[in-house]
Formats: C-alpha cells, sequence, structure tokens
C-alpha cells in the first residue's frame, strides 16, 4: 500500500511536469506560429498595396498606395470593396475597421505607417495631393503582439522594397515610421535569418 501510494504520487508529480513543460513549449510553439503568421501577412499585405499601386482606383491619374489597411479589403468608405487581402487581416487593422474595434489575426495587429525614418529625420511617405489618402511614395506596415510574451515575442516590420525586419517588441509601443533597419545601431534585423 505504501509502495501503492508513493508510486501514485511520483506518477501525479511526472504527470504534473510533463503538463507545465508541455505547456511552456505549446505557448513558445504557439508563439512561433504566430510570428511566422504575422511575417506571411506583412507579404501579403505588400502583395496587396503593389496591385493597388497599379491601378488607379480613384482614376485621380496618381498611382497611389493605400494609406489605411483594411481599404485593402473593404475599399473606401461607400466605395466597392476591393478584397485585396482578407477580412481576418483587415480587422485586425489597430485602428478598426469598419467602425469596429480591432481583433488580432494569430495574435497580431497590424499598424499603419506614413513614413520612414532617414537620418534621424521622419520623412512621410508623399500624401496624394489630389485629395484622396494615399501614398505617392511608399508603404509600410508594422506587425506587433496583441499580448507580448503570450501571443508573440517579435515586432515586424515591411516596407515597399519588401523586406521584414524583426525586432524583439519588449516595451515597444505602435510607431508610425518606418525604422532605418539598414542600421545595425537601430536593433532590427532581416526576419528569418
Ligand atoms: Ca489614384
Ligand atoms: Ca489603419
Amino acid at each position: 500500500m505504501k509502495t501503492l501510494t508513493y508510486g501514485a504520487a511520483t506518477t501525479a508529480a511526472a504527470v504534473t511536469m510533463c503538463l507545465v513543460i508541455s505547456c511552456a513549449g505549446m505557448g513558445a510553439a504557439r508563439m512561433n506560429a504566430n510570428e511566422t503568421a504575422a511575417i506571411a501577412s506583412l507579404k501579403v499585405y505588400l502583395t496587396a498595396q503593389s496591385i493597388f499601386h497599379r491601378n488607379d482606383h480613384d482614376q485621380d491619374n496618381v498611382l497611389e498606395y493605400a494609406a489605411d489597411l483594411d481599404e485593402l479589403c473593404y475599399g473606401k468608405a461607400g466605395g466597392a470593396p476591393l478584397q485585396l487581402i482578407d477580412a481576418q487581416l483587415a480587422n485586425a487593422d489597430d485602428d478598426g475597421a469598419q467602425g469596429a474595434a480591432p481583433v488580432a489575426k494569430y495574435g497580431y495587429l497590424f499598424h499603419d505607417l506614413k513614413g520612414y525614418v532617414k537620418d534621424g529625420e521622419n520623412v512621410d511617405f508623399g500624401i496624394n495631393e489630389t485629395g484622396s489618402p494615399g501614398y505617392v511614395g511608399d508603404c509600410g506596415l508594422l506587425a506587433y503582439p496583441a499580448v507580448y510574451g503570450k501571443t508573440g515575442r517579435k515586432a515586424f516590420v515591411i516596407g515597399a522594397d519588401g523586406t521584414v525586419y524583426e525586432k524583439d517588441a519588449a516595451g515597444m509601443k505602435p510607431f508610425d515610421y518606418l525604422p532605418d533597419c539598414q542600421d545595425p545601431a537601430s536593433g532590427w534585423v532581416i526576419a528569418g535569418y
């Protein structure tokens, strides 16, 4: 009987330990999967922006990028939907889509960038002066974990050149200007290397 109790207690302890280890492992695996999905979403975004840029949707004879992530799905207010990205990605726009609060996609939220950092200065992508909101120069998007350390650890950025850069998102707040990722001092490195 004593042996049985000891055995049962040992088994229970072992099971508990396995659960703790596998939960931690699952959490890390989930975050890795979310991070991979976030990179894929940034690439989807850029493909959609390239298509948007090629087609003068508002027919103002200016080729611009969409200023807002969710526009790539829903189009402009009152206009036809574009469906260049899926609604799940559009709804993860951190300033909301269609008047609704943002909903993270695979644990990530997305923030439209409006310019880039050059020589320490913020440079706007260049607004379409003909009246439709949009960027004539470049475009960019930031992906960051909805809950740091739980849904992901890394932030990712993409600019019009299509390179995705990553950086640990600890303490990071969403920002509007694409960092100078080619500067090693920025702490950003090419994602996936
Ligand atoms: Ca246009
Ligand atoms: Ca937005």
